[in-house]
């Protein structure tokens, strides 16, 4: 059975991970009312896994026995500015999730509760993973600007993103 403490942070992580796909939403109904509809399903997709990796927490409080707690999920913002600030604003808040899931990996190991380590090495590597998306992305936007073709291009290829199937 998980500890108690362990059982907290895996709920406020849950938590954390439905927020984000509130932000992608938010983000993406942003986009697509500018115009941009890659941009706004390339989003959409990404608080669909956003929702996954929340599910895969729940999964794993309930197999640990632990108690599920689902809390208020907070309201994102309303307005993001141009694309470009819209994916830099999504840098920032991933690499904010990236040092929570390090503080959960090293909580983890001072209640010494080797199996949500084992399991938080998945979130981890997704982390590195999701910058690394989201990072390329903004040099591409900051490198063509927001005017002009090259951002319209890269809409249409940002809308051929397919949801992951595992
Ligand atoms: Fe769940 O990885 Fe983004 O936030």
């Amino acid at each position: 059975m998980i500890s108690r403490t362990m059982q907290d942070a895996l709920n406020l992580q849950i938590n954390m991970e439905q927020y984000s796909a509130q932000l992608y939403l938010a983000m993406g109904a942003h986009c697509d009312a500018l115009g941009f509809k890659g941009f706004a399903h390339w989003l959409r997709i990404q608080a669909g896994e956003e929702t996954a990796h929340a599910l895969k927490l729940m999964d794993f409080l309930l197999d640990r026995r632990g108690k599920v707690e689902l809390g208020k999920i907070a309201a994102p913002p309303q307005s993001f500015g141009g694309v470009i600030q819209v994916f830099e604003q999504t840098l920032l808040h991933e690499e904010g999730i990236t040092h929570k899931i390090n503080s959960l990996f090293a909580l983890s190991r001072t209640e010494l509760d080797y199996a949500s380590e084992i399991a938080l090495q998945w979130y981890v590597t997704e982390q590195v993973e999701e910058e690394a998306n989201v990072g390329q992305i903004v040099d591409q936007l900051r490198a063509i600007g927001d005017q002009g073709g090259g951002i319209w291009y890269l809409d249409s290829r940002m809308g051929k993103r397919t949801a992951r199937t595992a």
